[in-house]
């Protein structure tokens, strides 16, 4: 199944998505891809004074998704699945290339530049909120790495 969502479509929703009251998300993109897992990066900001993790995500591009960071292990570094991260508060957390992503597992289908996929973010006590993610290369700036996962 591929995703084809009208602009106009994705404009009217922008209103609704991309802004919880205490956690915002800014340059969510998930990059293109030939293979059967996907890598999301994003910017998780808590304008709360307390912690805030964000638990898991799901989408309906893949099987699932888990939450990676990279370990590294001798001279190399792996990706490790991780149960949640943690948002300090007033803090910011870049999920970026080569750092912290989500791993979009057993993709239903490959991720073509130019398309969206829907994920939804689940964080602990706050609910789960879902966004129109663009398939793209390259954030819109804020991650400066750019070396691959
Ligand atoms: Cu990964």
């Amino acid at each position: 199944m591929k995703l084809f969502i009208p602009k106009f479509f994705v404009f009217l929703l922008l209103p609704f998505l991309g802004i919880a009251q205490d956690i915002s998300v800014s340059g969510f993109y998930v990059r293109p891809t030939k293979g059967n897992n996907g890598a999301a990066f994003m910017m998780l900001t808590n304008h709360t004074e307390r912690h805030i993790k964000l638990i898991g995500a799901k989408t309906d591009a893949s099987a699932h998704v888990e939450i990676h960071t990279h370990i590294k292990e001798g001279d190399i570094y792996r990706m490790r699945s991780i149960p949640y991260i943690v948002i300090n508060p007033g803090s910011t957390v870049v999920l970026e290339s080569g750092g912290l992503h989500l791993m979009l597992m057993d993709l239903k289908n490959p991720l073509e530049e130019g398309t969206v996929v829907n994920i939804t973010l689940d964080f602990e006590g706050q609910g789960a909120e879902t966004f129109s993610v663009p398939v793209k290369k390259k954030s819109c700036g804020c991650c400066k790495k750019s070396k691959e996962v």
